[in-house]
């Protein structure tokens, strides 16, 4: 039996960076703005050992584009020569923006180079980054959350039929002008989808706290799988407060800024069911802390955009719900995530199985 050698350490080289708008098949509008293109920054992270290990960053505004891309621009020389370590790499990074903060755009750069650096590990390895972990690439149930923004009932029946097709889940988005039209728009989806696709809706901290407890009582009735953000992320003890009364679970997570940030939420019993971002989470090593806290509580996992890499991250977490499947970096992935009959499958190829459709990046860089 020969011993399989033992793989370098990795050196990191330089990160290339690139800014795209990525055109979304069906703008996204939530009851907290607009999302008519998908601003995304690419990073490669080159090694001196020949690997490169690749990911996105989701920067929601294409005003934030071009800032998260100079930072990581500017992380490159400040980095050079540096082991692809991401554990050392994230302790270099905390200390280094101690002063300025660790959210915002200064978590999104750490975030993408914490996940290009894992990518690059999984694949010196030769493992899907599942198993990297320790895990299994398996499948990932998944609800579709292409669409079904704020567009009133009638067209949302109509997309719902649409998003429905190949899934048990999809998410609806909430936050009308009235109770009254929250419970026509869920209930006309219902309708159009029947009672075997679950449904899942999200008012993207729109509403004040007690708006958010009346709605909550309004919809209670209605079968919904959660209630995603009904007041101001920030709110840990104003979510706590719309818990306590509701009668559909409340789900938050996707705008913790870190485990730290995560814990306390946690801590003020702010939601029933947690949805970290792979990016405002702080990357793999962040979503693993954070998997770790929702293992000790039992607080079901789910994830927030990211799906390709957040399939491999909920394949290795111990309370793992439901993967939010989007389809916002598909024009630049030369595979995009595949799935069968609603379940996430993960690439069974090194890494996180990101590579660029290099002819379409050209075509959409701005
Ligand atoms: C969402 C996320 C990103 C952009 C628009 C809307 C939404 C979700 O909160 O959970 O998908
Ligand atoms: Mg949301």
């Amino acid at each position: 039996m020969t011993m399989a050698s033992p793989q370098p350490r990795l050196t990191l080289r330089e990160l290339r960076v690139r800014a795209v708008q990525a055109p979304m098949k069906r703008p996204l509008q939530t009851s907290g703005g607009t999302v008519r293109v998908a601003p995304l920054a690419l990073i490669d992270l080159l090694t001196e050992e020949g690997v490169t290990g690749r990911t996105y960053l989701f920067c929601y505004t294409p005003l934030a584009l071009k800032p998260v891309v100079q930072l990581l621009l500017n992380l490159s020389e400040f980095l050079k020569g540096d082991a692809v370590a991401p554990l050392e790499l994230d302790a270099k990074l905390q200390r280094t923006f101690r002063l300025l903060g660790a959210s915002g755009v200064t978590g999104m750069a750490m975030a993408g180079i914490d996940m290009a650096a894992w990518d690059a590990l999984a694949r010196a390895q030769g493992l899907p980054l599942a198993r990297l972990l320790g895990g299994e690439p398996k499948r990932v149930p998944a609800y579709n959350s292409c669409g079904l923004g704020i567009i009133g009932a009638a067209r949302a029946a109509d997309e719902a039929v649409e998003l429905a097709a190949g899934f048990t889940a999809i998410k609806v988005r909430l936050g009308y002008a009235d109770a009254g039209t929250d419970v026509d728009v869920v209930r006309a989806v219902r309708r159009s989808i029947g009672t075997n696709v679950q449904l899942m809706s999200d008012y993207n901290q729109s509403l004040s706290v007690a708006e958010a407890t009346r709605r909550c009582e309004a919809l209670a009735g209605e079968g919904l799988a959660w209630i995603e953000e009904p007041t101001r992320a920030d709110d840990h003890e104003g979510h706590a407060q719309i818990r306590r009364k509701s009668r559909v679970p409340i789900q938050i997570g996707e705008n913790w800024w870190g485990p730290h940030d995560m814990a306390k939420s946690l801590a003020a019993g702010a939601c029933d069911l947690g949805m970290p971002d792979a990016m405002k989470i702080g990357g793999v090593t962040g979503w693993l802390r954070a998997a770790a806290l929702a293992e000790a509580q039992g607080l079901p996992l789910s994830s927030h955009l990211f799906p390709e890499v957040s399939a491999h991250l909920l394949a290795v977490s111990p309370t793992a719900h439901w993967l939010e499947y989007v389809d916002w970096a598909e024009p630049v992935l030369q595979q995009p995530l595949r799935l069968h009959e609603g379940q996430a499958l993960i690439p069974d190829e090194p890494g996180t199985g990101i590579h660029w459709n290099e002819e379409q990046v050209a075509r959409l860089l701005g």
